[in-house]
C-alpha cells in the first residue's frame, strides 16, 4: 500500500473507532518505529512471559515440530505471517537446513522495513535457503504464494498474534486461512493459554510501565501522522483480565473532560471515559481444537512449553 492510501485508511479507522461508544482504537497501528522498539522491550521484559514460552517450544521441541513439518519429505514452502525478526522461526529454519530439507522461506508482512531486515539478516545465516519476501496483506500474499510454487504449504502464525483478535474475528481469520490452503497443508498457530490470572495481568501491566508507553505511543502516532493534538498526560493505561472469558484488555482512561482534535474532526472525551486499545485473548486447549474443527482444520497436536503457558497448535488442512 502506498503511503497516501495508508494514511487515509489509518485516519478513517481512527475516526471510526473514536466515534464509537465505547471508544476503540485498532491495536494493529501500535507498530510504528517507536512501537516496534517498545514491543521489543516488552518481549524481553521479566513480566511478559509469552515470547520466552514460545521460544522454549522452538528450542526444545524441534524434533516433534520438524517431523510434522517435513511430513512425507516432499518439498514445501514455509510461509510466515508477520515474521518480525524471525526470533523464534529461525530455530526451525536452521534445523530444517541442518536436516537438508527441500524448502523455501516466504515471510509475509505489510511492513517493507521488516522484510528488508530479513533480506539482510537471513542470507548470511542460511545461505542455501531460498527466501522470497512478500510485502502486503496476509491473504492477498497467500493467494500470490500459490503462483510462486505448487509445493505444499506450511504456514506459521506465531507470537500469539491471533490473540489480538476477538474470538469471533479469529474464527473469521481461520476460515479465510483454510480457504487459501489445500489438503495436506499444515498451519502452526501460537495461542497464549489461560493460566493464573495474576500472571496474565502482570504481563500486560508490567512493573516497568513499558506496556503503558506502548499504548500511549498510538496517541503520539496519531498526533504525528494524522495531525492530532492528544496530550498524553491526560491518559492513563488500565488493563483487565477476565478469567471467565480469557479476555485480557488494555485501555487508556481519560483523566479529565477534554476535546481532542484530529485534523478538522473534534472528539469529545468525558473524564474517566476510556478507549479500548487491545485485546489479548487467552485460550484453553479444548477451545483451540474447537477453533480448528469448526473452521475445517484437523488438529494434530499442541506443542507446549514446560509450564504449559503457551501452545503452538499444529493443524492440518
Ligand atoms: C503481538 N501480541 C501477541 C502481543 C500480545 O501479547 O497481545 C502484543 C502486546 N501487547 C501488550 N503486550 C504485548
Amino acid at each position: 500500500m502506498v503511503n497516501g492510501d495508508f494514511v487515509v485508511k489509518f485516519y478513517n479507522e481512527v475516526i471510526a473507532g473514536l466515534s464509537q461508544y465505547p471508544k476503540r482504537l485498532p491495536s494493529k497501528y501500535f507498530y510504528d518505529a517507536t512501537g516496534d522498539n517498545l514491543f521489543q522491550q516488552i518481549m524481553h521484559s521479566p513480566d511478559y512471559y509469552v515470547t520466552r514460552c514460545e521460544l522454549e517450544i522452538f528450542t526444545t521441541q524441534l524434533p516433534e515440530m520438524t517431523k510434522l513439518v517435513i511430513k512425507d519429505g516432499s518439498p514445501f514452502d514455509l510461509i510466515e505471517l508477520g515474521p518480525g525478526d524471525c526470533y523464534k522461526s529461525i530455530h526451525l529454519m536452521k534445523e530444517l537446513t541442518r536436516l537438508e530439507t527441500d524448502f523455501n522461506y516466504l515471510p509475509i508482512d505489510i511492513s517493507g522495513a521488516v522484510l528488508d531486515q530479513i533480506n539482510t539478516t537471513l542470507p548470511p545465516l542460511l545461505p542455501n535457503m531460498p527466501v522470497q519476501c512478500m510485502n502486503g496483506e496476509y491473504f492477498q500474499m497467500l493467494s500470490k504464494a500459490k503462483w510462486y510454487s505448487s509445493n505444499r504449504k506450511v504456514v506459521l502464525c506465531l507470537g500469539g498474534n491471533i490473540g489480538n483478535m476477538t474470538v469471533e474475528e479469529s474464527h473469521t481469520f481461520c476460515k479465510a486461512l483454510h480457504k487459501h490452503l489445500n489438503p495436506g497443508d499444515l498451519v502452526i498457530i501460537g495461542f497464549d493459554l489461560v493460566k493464573n490470572p495474576n500472571v496474565i495481568r502482570t504481563a500486560y501491566y508490567d512493573r516497568e510501565g513499558i506496556t503503558s508507553l506502548f499504548n500511549l505511543n498510538l496517541l503520539e502516532r496519531i498526533n504525528q501522522e494524522l495531525e492530532g493534538n492528544f496530550n498524553l498526560n491526560d491518559f492513563e493505561h488500565y488493563c483487565s483480565y477476565e478469567p471467565e472469558t480469557g479476555a485480557c484488555k488494555s485501555f487508556l482512561v481519560c483523566l479529565a473532560d477534554r476535546i481532542v482534535r484530529i485534523r478538522n474532526k473534534e472528539i469529545i472525551f468525558k473524564k474517566d471515559e476510556y478507549i479500548w486499545m487491545e485485546i489479548s485473548q487467552k485460550y484453553n486447549p479444548g477451545q483451540i481444537s474447537e477453533m480448528a474443527l469448526s473452521n475445517g482444520f484437523k488438529p494434530i497436536g499442541n506443542l507446549m512449553d514446560s509450564k504449559r503457558w503457551f501452545a503452538d497448535a499444529c493443524w492440518e488442512v
